[in-house]
């Protein structure tokens, strides 16, 4: 699965390998979070995904109730035959102080789509879920100077010494006792230790040049997945043009848009942000045209500047956001319709931590039930919001938008986090699936359907006037929350700010 191997062996059987590849969801934000029921347990699941492959993933489990008793985790293939033979599962320790934490930490050897398989035993039997775990290298670490320092003398010693020895064994290894080496010996061991260095320096050369193949395979799999860029392009007045490039040459032979699947309903979700104040957001689904690209009748809009973010799903099931800029005119375009949304409101503040109450445009409200803490970095979290109507009620018109209670933009001033999340969490709804196929219990159907926690009964009744997300800001800063639900068949946006630690 690693890059290196898929570079070597390039053609039908490389791309089937790579189309599984990348769950590069995500801008900035590479942590997986998951809310989901292993059979009759419920579980808040985090993991920690280590920078560098081979590395250690930090796994840890909340269990929603008090009855849990045991949890083991294994890292496994997302699918295929590694998928069904799972190596000996690790323990997670519960915490002393606090009995429904758990946590460990697992080896993740290899790069590519991975699933953290986590089962559960406790007073109501058995449970078990899988959560889809990118593991792919963000960055390369440079070695410490001391370490190399040490490791060339260690290299020189031992390269040397190896002439000595072999020259030493020459000259001198079939002398009698007190017998002193004639000249034909000594001139025999020079010859010797000339040879031997030159095979020392020639196995010297070829290590160099071996680590020098890794590293630079390394570094173009870090370069690979790096987010790929969107070219955009406006034409005929308001038809966005976006063209996916990838940061390594080979990207878009591997991710092909022609091959892209839809996710929740779409090909593409497209998020049009105005900059630097985030105080426009379009939340929008083009269509894939011909020749790989896509493209977007725009809505009316305002003249500005705008950063891009387009969610794909490549046909292994695997998510990627294209990111970029683009610089719009002003806009005459069609009006909003069907799944697509817009909000518009105050600029970000260069301090935020605003309010935790968002007013909506029919004088309804979504509240962020936030809690006094400040919020962290790095740490796990369950963002609830409920909404409420006018008068202050639990709203009684809430349905399924695209087929979910709600969708979460979690957003950096900077642009450089972008994490769209779910009530399920971070992972793709086709990882999802993926990682729970045959699973009993898991939080997926088997037969590819959404997970039942997100089968929002589509035709009848209403949903609850709540959702929640569970994620983690992967950084200090400013940030800006685009919660989005849909209620009496309108998108409803409440925006919220927050300032993270
Ligand atoms: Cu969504």
């Amino acid at each position: 699965m690693r890059r290196c191997v898929r570079r070597r062996t390039m053609g039908v059987l490389a791309l089937v390998l790579v189309a599984a590849l990348s769950l590069n969801a995500h801008v900035g934000s590479p942590n997986v979070f998951f809310d989901g029921d292993a059979g009759p347990y419920h579980l808040y699941v985090t993991v920690r995904v280590p920078q560098v492959i081979p590395g250690i993933a930090e796994i840890q489990v909340r269990s929603a109730s008090n009855d849990v008793e045991r949890i083991e985790i294994v890292p496994m293939r997302l699918s295929g035959a590694g998928s069904n033979f799972p190596p000996t599962p690790d323990v997670a320790e519960r915490s002393p102080q606090d009995p429904q934490f758990f946590a460990g930490s697992l080896w993740l050897m290899e790069s590519g789509a991975l699933k953290v398989r986590v089962s559960v035993d406790g007073s109501k039997g058995k449970g078990e879920l899988a959560v889809p775990v990118p593991a792919f290298a963000q960055k390369t670490l440079p070695m410490e100077r001391s370490l190399g320092g040490l490791l060339g003398f260690l290299m020189l010693f031992l390269a040397i010494g190896l002439v000595f020895i072999a020259g030493a064994a020459s000259r001198e290894g079939s002398l009698e006792p007190g017998e002193s080496p004639s000249p034909a010996k000594a001139r025999r061991a020079r010859i010797v230790m000339t040879v031997t260095a030159v095979i020392v320096l020639g196995i010297l050369y070829l290590g160099k040049a071996w680590w020098g193949a890794e590293a630079s395979n390394y570094r173009r799999d870090v370069n690979f997945f790096k987010p790929p860029e969107a070219e955009t392009q406006l034409e005929n007045g308001n038809q966005l043009v976006i063209r996916a490039k990838g940061q390594d040459p080979e990207w878009s032979e591997i991710v092909k848009m022609a091959d892209v699947i839809p996710d929740h309903n779409h090909l593409m979700h497209l998020f049009l942000i105005s900059t630097p104040g985030m105080d426009r957001m379009w939340h929008l689904h083009p269509v894939r045209a011909e020749g790989g690209v896509f493209v977007d009748d725009l809505p009316n809009m305002p003249a500005g500047h705008y950063q891009v973010f387009a969610d794909i799903v490549d046909k292994g099931g695997f998510p990627w956001t294209l990111v970029g800029q683009v610089d719009l005119p002003q806009i005459a375009g069609k009006s909003l319709a069907g799944d697509d949304s817009t909000w518009t409101g105050t600029a970000l503040a260069a301090q935020a931590g605003g309010p935790s109450v968002a007013q909506l445009a029919d004088g309804g409200r979504i509240v962020w039930e936030k809690g006094s803490a400040p919020l962290v970095a790095n740490t796990p979290m369950v963002f609830k919001f409920k909404v409420e109507d006018q008068d202050g009620n639990p709203a009684k018109d809430m349905e399924p938008y695209m087929g979910m209670a709600g969708h979460a933009e979690f957003v950096s001033s900077d642009m450089s986090v972008f994490a769209h999340i779910h009530p399920a969490g971070s992972a793709s709804m086709a990882a999802l699936d993926l990682a729970n196929a045959g699973a009993t219990g898991g939080a997926a159907a088997v037969d590819g359907s959404i997970p039942s926690r997100m089968a929002m009964p589509m035709a009848t009744g209403s949903l609850p006037p709540q959702v929640s997300f569970p994620y983690g800001f992967p950084k200090p800063g400013e940030y800006r929350i685009f919660v989005q639900v849909r209620r009496a068949g309108r998108v409803a946006t409440g925006v919220f700010d927050a300032h993270v630690e």
